[in-house]
């Protein structure tokens, strides 16, 4: 079957996808797309300035169906982070409609010539996509995946949330990550629903724009939670997802009281896709994400009084980092702590490590951070963790030890050269670092703070 089998339906279908300034039937979409496609052969990594539009959407499409790798570049992406994401992933062309966005890539526009010829469908094993994320240290690494595993997940998740062609989605999420791009732009794709993107996941644009299915990260439902008389617009839904970070109790609790229904949790990651989630006809348990996905396992590592860090397999998982040795066989630790209830209902604790925040639902590595301040010629020291935050879950806070400059300055310095999520909302400027013997910064004492 074709990846994105639902896109070859001979049967056209209006506003297939949508953004707040077009509509793109079916058969259009695979038309633009299948133009674009034609201009990549030979091509073997393109990237696209992924933006939040239907411009994204045909861009990544002709990528998939030409077989070549698609590396989506956050348009926000400061100029350290763009140039590591270009460089490391060799792309050869930019996809996009800005020609400011090409860097010193040839640039190819999005709204070329509709082509009627669309080529073969690639190996099944063939990477489809090289998604930039964050570790504990150091830049973004390429996270590689395949078009089996795409397609698994999404076959994955049909089941468990009952999506079929007769959904309409919605969301406004970024499409340079696995929930706004694979589950919000591919999903629809393959299996035949509409998508309509509000270009900001914001609770008005939700409110007034009609669907069967919402997308959101808990930043989002907490919004909408905070907007009751949009939130009561959502009780026409079918189903209200949330994921990439904890949904805490409360805006689960209240989402269910203003809609007239609780929310499906689910969990995943960059690296795994969704692994685990609550099911359309089942429980919905607040604190809690499920039972594993068809197709993948579960299992708690050192465990101790029914606490483990999660490890996860199956066919959803990716095939290593770009320009790293492939990953290895078998289980794979996500870098998580979670319970497994005695009816395999999950629960996630928290991240093992300091160092990766998680902030509106963007996965933020310390190290990154640290590095973009240590830059600043007045920075002699710099530490970042996450402190908890009442709308984003967590915010990145710095400690500083540096001569004469100010926290906005700071900010705005990160701002320039990473994307601007990573800036740190707030700077301390100290007289030192709190090191252990060793003269190992002390975290979790800092995060305390
Ligand atoms: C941000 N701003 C700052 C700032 N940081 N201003 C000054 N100092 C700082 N340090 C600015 C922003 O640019 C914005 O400006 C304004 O403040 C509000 O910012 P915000 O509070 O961050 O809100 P917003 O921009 O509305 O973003 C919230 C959000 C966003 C929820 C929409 O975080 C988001 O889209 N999150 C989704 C992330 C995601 O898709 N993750 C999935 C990863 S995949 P202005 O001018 O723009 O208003 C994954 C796998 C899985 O995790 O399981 O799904
Ligand atoms: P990313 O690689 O950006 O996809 O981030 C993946 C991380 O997001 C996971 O390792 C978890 O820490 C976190 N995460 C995703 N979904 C959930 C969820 N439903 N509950 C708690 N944490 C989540």
């Amino acid at each position: 079957m074709r990846l994105l089998s639902a896109l070859h339906d001979p049967a056209d279908l209006e506003d297939a996808v949508r953004d707040p300034d077009r509509s793109l039937s079916r058969h259009e979409l695979l038309g633009r797309a299948a133009g674009l496609a034609a201009e990549l052969a030979g091509a073997e990594t393109v990237a696209v300035h992924a933006t939040a539009s239907a411009g994204t959407v045909v861009a990544v499409t002709a990528a998939l169906l030409a077989g070549v790798k698609a590396v989506p570049v956050p348009p926000d992406a400061g100029e350290l982070e763009r140039a590591h994401i270009l460089r490391d992933s060799g792309a050869e062309l930019m996809l996009s409609d800005d020609p400011a966005a090409a860097g010193h890539l040839p640039i190819v526009r999005i709204t070329g010539v509709p082509h009627g010829t669309v080529p073969a469908e690639p190996d099944p094993k063939a990477a489809a996509l090289v998604l930039y994320t964050s570790g504990t240290t150091g830049p973004p690494k390429g996270v590689v995946l395949s078009r089996a595993a795409l397609a698994a997940d999404l076959d994955a998740l049909a089941e468990v949330w009952q999506w079929t062609a007769a959904d309409t989605l919605v969301h406004g999420l970024p499409l340079f990550h696995v929930h706004g791009l694979v589950l919000g732009v591919l999903g629809p794709l393959r299996l035949g629903s509409r998508l309509a993107h509000t270009g900001k996941p914001t609770p008005q644009l939700y409110a007034a724009t009609r669907g069967s299915m919402y997308f959101g990260v808990p930043t989002v439902w907490s919004r909408v939670c905070a907007a009751p008389a949009e939130a009561r617009e959502l009780r026409r839904a079918r189903l209200l997802v949330s994921g990439s970070a904890p949904l805490p109790v409360p805006v689960f609790e209240e989402l269910k009281a203003l809609t007239g229904q609780a929310p499906i949790e689910r969990y995943g990651m960059t690296e795994t896709l969704i692994t685990v989630s609550t099911r359309a006809d089942g429980e919905r348990r607040p604190g809690h994400v499920g039972r594993p996905v068809p197709g993948v396992e579960t299992r708690l590592a050192d465990e101790s009084g029914g606490i483990g860090h999660l490890q996860v397999r199956g066919a959803t998982l990716f095939d290593g980092y770009l320009n790293q040795p492939a990953r290895p066989e078998g289980w794979y630790t996500t870098g998580d702590v979670a319970t497994i209830g005695p009816d395999g209902w999950h629960r996630i604790v928290g991240r093992a490590s300091t160092d990766l925040i998680k902030t509106g639902g963007y996965r933020v590595g310390a190290g990154e951070v640290e590095d973009a301040l240590l830059l600043h010629p007045a920075v002699r020291e710099a530490a970042v963790v996450g402190t908890p935050h009442p709308d984003l879950g967590e915010q990145i806070t710095a400690y500083v030890v540096a001569d004469a400059v100010t926290g906005p300055e700071l900010t705005a310095f990160v701002a320039e050269r990473l994307a601007a999520h990573k800036r740190p909302r707030v700077v301390h400027l100290v007289g030192e670092l709190p090191r252990n013997a060793m003269g190992k910064v002390q975290k979790a004492t800092l995060k305390r703070a």
